[in-house]
């Protein structure tokens, strides 16, 4: 693929899988993620096993300013993107809505909406000028419907969902793509942080069932990416097997 694609939380899972999924088919990477040292191994692994050209964009999604400043500043060749993946997200703790604790939920929110929002909002003008680019948003199933221990991060989600909707709207008379992909069960990092680092705790959430990898997502958005110009994947739900809803599951 001859395009140049940015992918925010590069530094785990999906958006890993997803930096060497792109890499493999001979793109450009611009990789974000909010540790520097991550972000460098990432790019020495990618490095020894394909020829790419990569650009490291180490910021908080969170923070406004540094990816204003990061994005606006791009390197003359790097400031064509041509796909944006908006990965970066998390879930903290499995607190119910009355007494969760209010500082984690500004984390997620100010991650998982507004970070999202920032970079949409600084990457895609260049976009509508240049009448070409995709944005595909990392949504999720919880977006879907809420669940018990996940109404704000199943908040993030669904509102990761209208702003796919609603940028769709925004683009229609435009060249420009836009695609939410919705994972339900996939075995990367997201558990342990939603339990604080509690690795075996992490692991019963994917006890008798195949979950999905960070691979068949990236997969998945690869595939969003590659469609012909006139085919826009709006949105796609995908789970693993024996998983019909965010809570229905069959485990054996
Ligand atoms: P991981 O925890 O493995 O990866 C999350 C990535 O996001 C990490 O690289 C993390 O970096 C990065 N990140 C988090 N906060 C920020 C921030 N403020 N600024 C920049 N980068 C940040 O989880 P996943 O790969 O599973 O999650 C990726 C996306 O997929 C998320 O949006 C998640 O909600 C979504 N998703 C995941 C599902 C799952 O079951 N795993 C299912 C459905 C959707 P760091 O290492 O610094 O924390
Ligand atoms: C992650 C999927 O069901 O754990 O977005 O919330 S779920």
């Amino acid at each position: 693929m001859n395009k140049t694609v940015f992918i925010t939380g590069s530094t785990s899972g999906i958006g890993e899988a997803c930096a060497f999924r792109f890499a493999a088919s001979g793109a450009r990477l611009i990789l974000n993620g909010r540790d520097r040292k991550k972000l460098q191994t990432l790019k020495e692994q990618i490095e020894a096993k394909y020829t790419a050209e990569i650009l490291l964009l180490p910021f908080d999604v969170r923070e406004r300013e540094a990816a204003r400043l990061a994005i606006e500043n791009l390197p003359d060749e790097w400031q064509t993107i041509d796909v944006l993946i908006n990965n970066a997200g998390l879930v903290l703790g499995v607190d119910k809505e009355f007494e969760g604790n209010l500082t984690d939920w500004d984390t997620v929110i100010d991650t998982n909406v507004k970070g999202l929002l920032n970079i949409t909002r600084f990457v895609v003008p260049r976009m509508v000028k240049r009448g070409s680019g995709h944005i595909i948003n990392i949504g999720s199933i919880a977006g879907d419907a809420a669940y018990a221990g996940g109404s704000v991060y199943c908040a993030t989600k669904a509102a990761v969902k209208a702003l796919s909707d609603g940028l769709r709207i925004d683009l229609v008379d435009t060249p420009l793509r836009v695609t939410n992909i919705k994972p339900g069960l996939v075995e990367t990092n997201f558990s342990v942080t939603r339990f604080y680092g509690d690795k075996a705790r992490a692991d019963a959430v994917y006890n008798g069932i195949k979950p999905l990898t960070g691979y068949d997502i990236a997969e998945t958005v690869f595939f969003a990416a590659s469609a012909p110009e006139h085919i826009q994947i709006a949105e796609v739900l995908i789970m693993p097997t024996n998983q019909a809803t965010a809570t229905i599951v069959h485990r054996i």
